[in-house]
């Protein structure tokens, strides 16, 4: 069996579809050397990683990693401890409930018009005329904003957190040790101060909720920075890589876009389709064999590394038909970029809402949306988080019809 390198992993570039497609045809899990130099196993068929996803041999806690990495595992305040980062039944459910509460469908639809709102002035604020960055001026701006208000933390701060979420979703076994250090110290010191503030005055947003959670004893101290931390990270570079990646994927594909300008009330289902085309993260988050086990015909030692691939599963011919195919009317379309089983993400009901306010209303409101590059000089982000997701998107807006 080949091993995949280590840049498999990291740096899949522009076009990985192709050589993926070769390895998940030879299997469906394969060694891979990431980190570098561990026993680690990627997986790369849908149905295999749609039953890894259910499968609870397969740990997220950092005590099943052998002591090597478990050390550096567990100064990392993203996987110590939150949801994404904990096993059922004990962790997991108690750090779940409270969180899954807040992302309910329900809840989240009343988010509607201040999503707009904020889409609007966002499009508004554009220059007449030359370039922009589509992901600094509109992708990433969104869901930060969005998260930052409904968690109940201050907007104008978004600079510091965009730093901090950069810093610190990177691979702990992989990222500048001193680095990580910095960030994670400024954060817990900036939350230390807005915990203690809030405490003298709790209000009804998703901030109070968790320091109402901590001091009835439902979080330590570290499992509410870890959770903040988590709700930051994911709830705002996720949204950014569907949006940057969405918009290239739709100015690439002239003919797709027109029929969604055409009918708009296609879009959500536009959204499934990008998600499972070139979803927010190439990789589902940290996995460890708890046992030995097997995965279709390989077997994998316990402590093991075993990474599911987001990207592989969405372009798995034996799921899809005609896989390399974008059709944003495609259905049935059950893709895995969200997971699946009891770590589904939680925050879908938002990223779906925020795709399709966003989605509609750039393609409304900008009738000549244009690349300024050629398409094969969009940069993709090269790091070692989980993320797919663009370094930027240049772009023409054209004349802006009004709100
Ligand atoms: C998660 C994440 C990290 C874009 C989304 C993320 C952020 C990722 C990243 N959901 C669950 C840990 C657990 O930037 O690497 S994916």
């Amino acid at each position: 069996m080949d091993t995949l390198p280590s840049e498999f992993f990291t740096d899949p570039g522009p076009s990985p579809h192709a050589a993926t497609a070769e390895f998940r045809s030879k299997c469906p899990v394969h060694r891979i050397d990431y980190p570098p130099g561990s026993e680690a196993y990627a997986v790369l068929g849908h149905k295999e990683v749609e039953e890894a996803f259910g499968d609870l041999r397969l740990s997220k806690q950092v005590e099943n990693l052998p002591p090597r990495y478990r050390d550096k595992a567990a100064e990392s305040l993203l996987m110590v401890r939150n949801l994404g980062f904990a096993d059922p039944p004990e962790h997991h459910t108690r750090l779940r409930k409270p969180i899954s509460r807040a992302f309910l469908p329900g809840r989240i639809a009343h988010l509607r018009p201040r999503i707009q709102e904020i889409v609007d002035d966002l499009i508004d604020a554009f220059p007449e005329s030359g370039e922009i960055d589509l992901l600094t001026a509109f992708a990433l701006p969104l869901p930060l904003t969005v998260i930052c208000e409904y968690l109940g933390i201050p907007v104008e701060d978004r600079p510091l957190f965009l730093e901090w979420g950069y810093i610190l979703s990177q691979d702990p076994f992989q990222h500048s040790e001193t680095e990580l250090k910095a960030a994670t110290e400024a954060f817990t010191d900036y939350f230390t101060k807005l915990v203690a503030e809030r405490r003298k005055d709790l209000r009804d947003d998703l901030l109070s909720e968790l320091i109402r959670g901590r001091d009835e004893g439902v979080f330590s101290e570290r499992e509410l920075f870890s959770t903040i931390l988590l709700l930051l990270i994911a709830g705002h570079k996720t949204v950014a890589n569907m949006l940057g990646n969405g918009t290239a994927l739709l100015l690439c594909h002239p003919e797709q876009l027109a029929m969604l300008r055409a009918r708009p009330e296609l879009v959500p289902s536009a959204v499934e389709e990008i998600l499972r085309y070139e979803g927010s993260a190439s990789w589902a988050s940290l996995r460890i064999a708890a046992q030995d086990m097997r995965l279709g015909d390989v077997a994998i030692p316990k402590g093991s590394f075993v990474h599911l691939s987001l990207s592989s599963a969405g372009h798995d011919p034996q799921a899809y038909d005609d896989p390399e195919r974008f059709d944003v009317t495609r259905s049935p379309n059950h893709h895995l970029a969200f997971g699946h089983g009891p770590h589904f993400c939680v925050g879908a009901p938002l990223g779906r809402l925020q795709g399709e306010i966003a989605f509609t209303t750039l393609l409304r409101r900008l009738p000549q949306l244009e690349l300024a590059v050629a398409p094969q000089e969009i940069a993709w982000l090269s790091d070692s988080s989980l993320s797919r997701g663009l370094d930027a998107l240049p772009v023409r807006a054209g004349k802006r019809v009004p709100r």
